[in-house]
């Protein structure tokens, strides 16, 4: 016999995991928004959070809560819609789970359990934000922060950065390899694995950080090759999305999702961050690199793609959204999965088509407000001949 009220909180998961989610009204003609989050921390099994055997939990009560899902790699596989998402403990502890659905935007359930990596690395004290991608080599991999304590100096709270790395082909079994090593790059975050190979060699899009939390000297998003994916080590990174003063990118910016394959370039769409007296704001931006050169930055819309709104604003890391996945299929439709202030995911919703032309018909930021007024008079001109002539 199990408890009573895990019949209640039974039914009100069921019932959330089965409600349809709705787009919302509001319009940029880019994307669209909807109501309700996709996966939250209701959302955990409760099978992973309870004693269900009353004799051990007479009360009922919640044995290994969970604070916050978010940061959500994605991958869509025989038709369906797959997240493996950061899940945060009440301990303070991520680790992955897969979540899956048939539609995208709603219906996402987890597997029965949790992702258990292999404990390679013994200082490794955190995991979360993992990029899926889906090689040509056959595998996906999976690219992860990895944080250690950094024991190299007396301060408690000191931790270093890298980029851990696992493959499956099934999203089941999952291989550690060796974490990336960056020769000029002490700490990395952010990392994503490009899906092709460029010049024969993986490519991955880093983050050079100088320090745990500041990029330091770092100045944007890195590029670089390596032969070994399974003893990934880069040598040179060179700059593609670089952060600049007075943007949405001025104090860090990353890779957010696996960058998406079109006819006019690869789509990136990644997050920038800049300082406010209420703290760090984070917001998603897009920008496109080259085919024949998937480091070479050669469109950058002006601004931000997606900026916290309403309630994605609060959360235990307010005033921020990021991104680590994205879904782009045949069809040719989008699914950017975002998360709201480091606690529950949502999702957006667009085409390759107005994604492509967000991408490369933005204008770009001229960087100083009396161009950025004269960039707009030349809009509101063009629009007042045009409706003059209606
Ligand atoms: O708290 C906001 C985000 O902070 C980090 O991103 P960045 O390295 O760019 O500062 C990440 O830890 C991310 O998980 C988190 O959402």
């Amino acid at each position: 016999m199990l408890h009573e009220n895990y019949y209640l909180e039974k039914e009100k998961q069921d019932r959330l995991l089965t409600r349809k989610n709705e787009k919302s009204d509001f319009y940029n003609g880019i994307y669209d928004r909807y109501l309700y989050p996709v996966l939250t921390r209701e959302t955990i099994p409760l099978t992973w959070r309870y004693d269900l055997n009353p004799e051990t939990n007479p009360y009922f009560e919640e044995r290994l809560g969970v604070n916050a899902v978010m940061n959500a790699g994605a991958l869509e596989m025989n038709g369906k819609f797959y997240l493996v998402a950061r899940i945060e403990g009440s301990d303070r502890k991520s680790f992955f789970g897969v979540a899956e659905s048939s539609s995208g935007v709603d219906g996402f359930h987890f597997w029965d359990y949790p992702i258990l990596l292999d404990d390679v690395c013994p200082e490794e004290t955190n995991v979360y934000d993992m990029r899926l991608t889906k090689h040509e080599d056959g595998w996906i991999y999976g690219v992860f922060c990895s944080e250690s304590k950094d024991r190299t100096v007396n301060d408690l709270s000191a931790a270093v950065a890298a980029a851990g790395i696992v493959r499956t082909k099934d999203l089941k079994k999952w291989e550690r390899l060796p974490n990336l090593k960056t020769l000029r790059s002490p700490q990395q975050r952010n990392v994503a694995l490009h899906p092709e190979f460029v010049n024969g060699k993986y490519a991955f899009y880093t983050r050079p950080m100088d320090d745990f939390i500041d990029t330091g000297s770092g100045g944007g998003i890195g590029f670089g090759l390596c032969d070994d994916i399974t003893h990934a080590v880069i040598d040179e990174e060179r700059m593609t999305s670089l952060r600049k003063y007075h943007t949405i990118t001025e104090a860090k910016n990353g890779e957010g999702a696996v960058p998406i394959k079109t006819e006019k370039g690869w789509i990136h769409i990644a997050h920038g961050v800049r300082n406010t007296a209420a703290g760090l704001r984070y917001v998603i931006y897009a920008f496109a690199t080259a085919l024949d050169d998937p480091g070479r930055v050669i469109a950058e819309p002006s601004g931000m793609l997606i900026g916290p709104r309403d309630w994605e604003r609060v959360g235990d890391v307010s005033n921020v959204v990021f991104t680590n996945g994205a879904i782009a299929r045949e069809n040719g439709d989008v699914y950017i999965y975002y998360a709201a202030s480091d606690t529950r995911l949502h999702v957006a919703t667009t085409t390759i088509d107005r994604l492509t032309d967000y991408v490369f018909h933005t204008p770009q930021d001229p960087g100083r407000s009396v161009e950025c007024v004269a960039q707009r008079c030349d809009l509101i001109r063009k629009n007042l001949e045009f409706l003059s002539g209606q």
